[in-house]
C-alpha cells in the first residue's frame, strides 16, 4: 500500500553499483553503446568470464555513512539500492546463492551498510531486486529469448523468493522493494511474489515494475512525465547521464539547472524523482554527479517546502511557459524559471493572504483585480534576479485548503 512517507518524500537516490562496475562500459576492446550494467547481455559475455569481473570489485573507496549523508545534504529523501541487479549478482551477504560480494576482494556487505547509514540519517531505505531477468541462473529471464528449455519457476523458487525473504527479514524494515523488467511473468507469479513480500513485512511498498499492474504506484520509464494527472502516483527514475551503472564513457551529464526543473515538473504533477548514482568499482562516485546533486542540495535547502509534502493540484487551465505551481494546504508556491519582473496570474480561485520569495522570505504584494471579461487576476512584482536563480519560487499564503482554479470563462 502507498506509504505517507513516500508521498511526502518527492525525492531520492538511486544507487546503481554491481560488479558490471568493473568492465564499465567496455569489454575485450568493445564498448558497448548501450547502458553498462547490460554489459552482459548485450556483448554476450558467457558467465564464466563475466564472473571474473568480481575479482576487480575491490569498493576500498565504498562508504556508505558518507553517501547517506550526502544524499541527505543534497535533499534526498530516500534510498533505493540494486541488492541483486539482472546480472545475478547479489550485492549483499546471501545464504541463498553464493554469487555475492562475499567472493570479491571488497568483501562487505553494502546492503547492510546503507541500511545503517539509513537508519542514522533518517533516510527511508529501499531496494532494487531484479525479479525476472537473472542472467546467471540458468532458469533465469533474458531479454529477447523466449524461455525455451528453462523452468522459470525452478528459479523462482530456488533464488527469487528465498533472496527476497533475507532482505525483508535480515535488513528489516526494508521500506520499498523496487522490482523491475517483469518480463514473462504470469498474473499469479507477480501476485505470489507481492503477498509473499507483504506476508513478510505488510507495510513494504512495491514498485510499479513488479509487473501485471501489481505495483502500489507507477513506475514510469526513464524520465517520462506524464503530462496530465494519470490518477495514480508515480516515480519518475532518472540518471545524472546516460548510463545507470557506472561507463567511463559516458561523461554527457545533464546540468543541475535541467534536473531541479524536472524535478519541479514532477513534483508539480504530483510525482516522486529517483535520481541514480553509479559508484565505480572501488565505490567512489563520479565528480561531476556529486557537482549536479551539491547544486540540486542547495537549491532544496532553501526552497524545499515548495517540494516536499506537497500535494497534487488540478491543472492550472493555461499553458504557462515560464514555470510550474506546487501546493500545499494554505500555501501556493509559484516556481518562476524565468527572468521576469512580474508574474500576472488568472484564474486563482483562492484569496491571497500574503507574499513572498521563499528563499529568503522578501515580501511581495499580490495586487488583485478583476478583469474586463470578470475573470480574477493576480499581479505580483519580482525584484531583479540577482543570483540569477534556477527557480525562483514565490510562496503565497492563501485562504482555503484546496487550491482551487476557476474556469476559462466564454
Ligand atoms: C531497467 C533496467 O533494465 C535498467 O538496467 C535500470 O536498472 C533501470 C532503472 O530499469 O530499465 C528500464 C526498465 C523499464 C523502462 C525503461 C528502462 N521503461 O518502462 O521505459
Amino acid at each position: 500500500m502507498i506509504q505517507q512517507w513516500w508521498k511526502d518524500a518527492k525525492f531520492g537516490m538511486f544507487i546503481h553499483w554491481g560488479i558490471y562496475s568493473v568492465p564499465a562500459g567496455e569489454y575485450a576492446g568493445v564498448k558497448t553503446d548501450n547502458i553498462a550494467e547490460w554489459i552482459m547481455h548485450d556483448l554476450r559475455i558467457p558467465i564464466a568470464e563475466y564472473e571474473k569481473f568480481a575479482a576487480s570489485f575491490t569498493g576500498e573507496h565504498f562508504d556508505a555513512d558518507k553517501i547517506v549523508r550526502f544524499a541527505k545534504e543534497c535533499g534526498m529523501k530516500y534510498l533505493v539500492f540494486t541488492a541483486k541487479h539482472h546480472d545475478g549478482f547479489a550485492m549483499y551477504h546471501s545464504k541463498a546463492d553464493a554469487y555475492n560480494t562475499s567472493i570479491t576482494p571488497y568483501k562487505r556487505d553494502p546492503v547492510r551498510e546503507l541500511k545503517n547509514a539509513c537508519e542514522k540519517y533518517g533516510i527511508d531505505f529501499g531496494l532494487y531486486y531484479s525479479q525476472a531477468q537473472d542472467w546467471h541462473d540458468p532458469d533465469g529471464c533474458e531479454d529477447g529469448e523466449n524461455g525455451e528449455g528453462k523452468d522459470f519457476e525452478k528459479y523462482f523458487k530456488n533464488k527469487c523468493l528465498p533472496q527476497v525473504k533475507e532482505l525483508l527479514t535480515d535488513y528489516a524494515p526494508v521500506k520499498l522493494l523496487w522490482f523491475d523488467t517483469p518480463m514473462y511473468m504470469t498474473a499469479e507469479q507477480s501476485k505470489e511474489l507481492k503477498d509473499f513480500v507483504l506476508s513478510i513485512q505488510p507495510d513494504c511498498m512495491i514498485s510499479g515494475r513488479i509487473g501485471n499492474g501489481l505495483g502500489d504506484y507507477v513506475t514510469t520509464g526513464d524520465n517520462f512525465i506524464p503530462l496530465l494527472p494519470i490518477g495514480y502516483s508515480f516515480e519518475v527514475p532518472a540518471t545524472t547521464n546516460h548510463s545507470w551503472g557506472y561507463n567511463k564513457f559516458d561523461s554527457d551529464w545533464i546540468s543541475a539547472k535541467k534536473i531541479i526543473r524536472r524535478l519541479v515538473k514532477i513534483v508539480a504533477r504530483g510525482g516522486n524523482y529517483l535520481l541514480n548514482v553509479g559508484p565505480r568499482p572501488d565505490g567512489s562516485i563520479p565528480a561531476e554527479c556529486t557537482e549536479i546533486l551539491k547544486e540540486i542540495g542547495s537549491f532544496l535547502k532553501y526552497n524545499g517546502d515548495s517540494i516536499y509534502a506537497t500535494v497534487s493540484i488540478p491543472p492550472y487551465p493555461y499553458d504557462i511557459d515560464w514555470g510550474y505551481f506546487t501546493y500545499k494546504p494554505g500555501k501556493l508556491f509559484i516556481h518562476v524559471f524565468e527572468d521576469l519582473d512580474r508574474v500576472y496570474l488568472l484564474n486563482i480561485h483562492n484569496k491571497p493572504l500574503k507574499a513572498y520569495l521563499l528563499k529568503d522570505k522578501t515580501p511581495l504584494k499580490v495586487k488583485e483585480r478583476c478583469t474586463c471579461e470578470g475573470d480574477s487576476s493576480w499581479l505580483i512584482k519580482l525584484p531583479q534576479n540577482r543570483d540569477k536563480d534556477i527557480d525562483r519560487v514565490i510562496c503565497v499564503e492563501v485562504e482555503g485548503a484546496e487550491l482551487e482554479f476557476e474556469p476559462i470563462k466564454r
